[in-house]
């Protein structure tokens, strides 16, 4: 039994989870707390650091948190040198930070575009090439990236976050291809629909207190016949940042209770 536990621990491991204040990244972060490793964090808002110091705390978690852009080039070197510095070389790169903006192609102006890809797809960039010196010095490391449905899948009003999606699954396979030799891992977590501060609007429940019709969408779409939660993205992260996942690479794994298998229900 013990050398399976070994097999999925990260004692003794640094993870950083970029935008690990809340939603999907702060319970990647417990879970990869809960493994053993040291958790670093960054988000853009003092006022998110600190509700999400406390709310590892209250985890019994102590992370270090820090006030971070990833799209800030000077700013993730200069943090990454302090965790480096202060916690140990950073064995685990989690790039969670992401937002989405739901206009219509044509009515998105190029600059909403280009923020959308600038932080998807341009800052996991950035992170992961902060990190991969030290990982190669180290001649060990895991980058995880969370892609999405829309790495694979278009839907209305999303063109921006789908193009940086299906960037970011190609990048993923591009760390691989790059850095596998040096003992690297890159692989991408895909979630399905999970219900968390991002996705709100699309559940909110209307005036008449019916459930939203995306909701009810994707909940017809599912196998599981759910929203995902947080939790459900746990497993897979720690499986992902373990020795129990080395002969993995330049995989998307899709957490996604089935949709991308799934037609739909016939009428
Ligand atoms: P969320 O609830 O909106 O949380 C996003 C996190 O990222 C926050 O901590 C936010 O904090 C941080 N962030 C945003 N922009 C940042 C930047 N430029 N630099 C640093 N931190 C930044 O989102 P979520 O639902 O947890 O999603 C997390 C990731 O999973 C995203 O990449 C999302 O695309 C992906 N995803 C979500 C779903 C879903 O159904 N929820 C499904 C598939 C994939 P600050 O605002 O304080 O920076
Ligand atoms: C949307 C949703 C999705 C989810 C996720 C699905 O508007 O369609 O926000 O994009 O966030 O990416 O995997």
């Amino acid at each position: 039994m013990e050398s399976i536990n070994k097999l999925f621990s990260l004692q003794g491991k640094t993870a950083l989870v970029t935008g690990g204040s809340y939603g999907i990244g702060f319970a990647i972060a417990k879970a990869l707390s809960k493994a053993g490793a040291v958790i670093a964090f960054n988000c853009r808002s003092k006022a998110h650091l600190q509700q999400a110091l406390s709310d590892y705390e209250k985890e019994g978690i102590t992370a270090h948190g820090y006030l971070c852009d990833v799209t800030d080039e000077a700013a993730v070197r200069a943090m990454v040198a302090e965790i480096t510095e202060t916690l140990g070389p950073i064995d685990i790169l989690v790039n969670n930070a992401g937002i989405i903006k739901r206009i219509p192609m044509c009515e998105m102006s190029t600059e909403d575009f280009r923020q959308v890809v600038d932080i998807d797809l341009v800052g996991p960039f950035i992170m992961a090439k902060a990190v991969l010196p030290g990982m190669i010095h180290q001649g060990h490391g895991k980058i995880i990236n969370i892609c999405s449905m829309m790495s694979e899948l278009g839907r209305e009003t999303v063109s921006a976050y789908a193009a940086a999606k299906g960037g970011l699954k190609m990048l993923t396979r591009n760390i691989c291809a790059e850095f596998g030799s040096a003992n690297i891992q890159c692989n991408g977590i895909g979630p399905g629909y999970i219900a968390t501060p991002q996705t709100a609007p699309l559940r909110q429940r209307q005036a008449d207190g019916s459930r939203h019709p995306f909701d009810q969408f994707i909940v017809s779409k599912t196998p599981a016949g759910r929203w995902g939660t947080t939790a459900d993205l746990e497993g897979p992260a720690i499986f992902l940042a373990s020795a129990a996942s080395d002969f993995v690479n330049g995989h998307i794994l899709y957490v996604d209770g089935g949709i991308l298998a799934y037609i739909g229900k016939q009428p």
